[in-house]
């Protein structure tokens, strides 16, 4: 089977942004963040981006509805129709719902959902390092513990959805960069051929 289409769980600072970016490379498809999404609206003042700012300066998640409709407008442009890896969707059970909608609508499915798995320990000390180099306004020790705990509440649940599925291959998220990568690389070509 070839993997076309994925998503990345894990909590927030286990490293999805990081790994999509290099896995979208190698695998040539999309890599659709839409913690990135939210970003580059929120820099620009965009209509969604404000609607967005206030939930991630307070670390929450931005409503359902919102973020559905960005998605579904995402994944319909060219570069998504043949291949697309979603860093940070779906979040919640709703979020879900209406993936397996835009999926059913357009014939295809997810291949694989990739969970990177962290301790708080380890990603509270990496999201911390980042506050310090980019100053990014929800990296605040506050707002970290309150991200972690809406993971906790709202998309913890969803690996075990994804596994009841068979879709779900769980990766050790800690060590570097690289060895991150090749666990990743590994785990897919166990799903590739099987
Ligand atoms: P995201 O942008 O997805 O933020 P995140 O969960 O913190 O992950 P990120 O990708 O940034 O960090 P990574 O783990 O790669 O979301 C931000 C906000 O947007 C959310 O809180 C929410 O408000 C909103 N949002 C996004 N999606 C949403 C949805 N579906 N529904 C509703 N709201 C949504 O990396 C963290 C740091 O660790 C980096 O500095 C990186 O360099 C470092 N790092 C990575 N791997 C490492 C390694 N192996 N070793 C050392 N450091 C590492």
């Amino acid at each position: 089977m070839i993997v076309r289409r994925m998503i990345i769980m894990g909590p927030p600072g286990a490293g999805k942004g990081t790994q999509a970016a290099l896995l979208a490379d190698l695998l040539q498809l999309a890599a659709i963040s839409t913690g990135d999404i939210f970003r580059t609206n929120v820099e620009q003042r965009t209509t969604l981006g404000l609607q967005a700012d206030q939930y991630m300066r307070a670390g929450q998640y931005v409503p359902d509805s919102v973020t559905n409709d960005m998605v579904r407008a995402r994944l319909r442009e060219a570069d998504a129709t043949e291949g697309f890896l979603l860093d940070g969707y779906p979040r919640t059970p709703q979020q879900v719902d209406e993936l397996d909608g835009m999926l059913d609508a357009s014939g295809c499915a997810i291949d694989l959902a990739l969970n990177l798995v962290a301790d708080n320990e380890v990603v509270i000390e990496r999201l911390s390092a980042r506050a310090r180099i980019e100053g990014r306004v929800d990296d605040t020790p506050a707002v970290i513990r309150r991200r972690l705990e809406v993971f906790a509440d709202e998309t913890a649940p969803l690996v075990d959805l994804y596994d009841t599925r068979g879709l779900l291959a769980s990766v050790d998220a800690v060590g570097t960069v690289d060895e991150v990568q090749r666990r990743i690389v590994q785990a897919i070509e166990r799903v590739a051929a099987s």
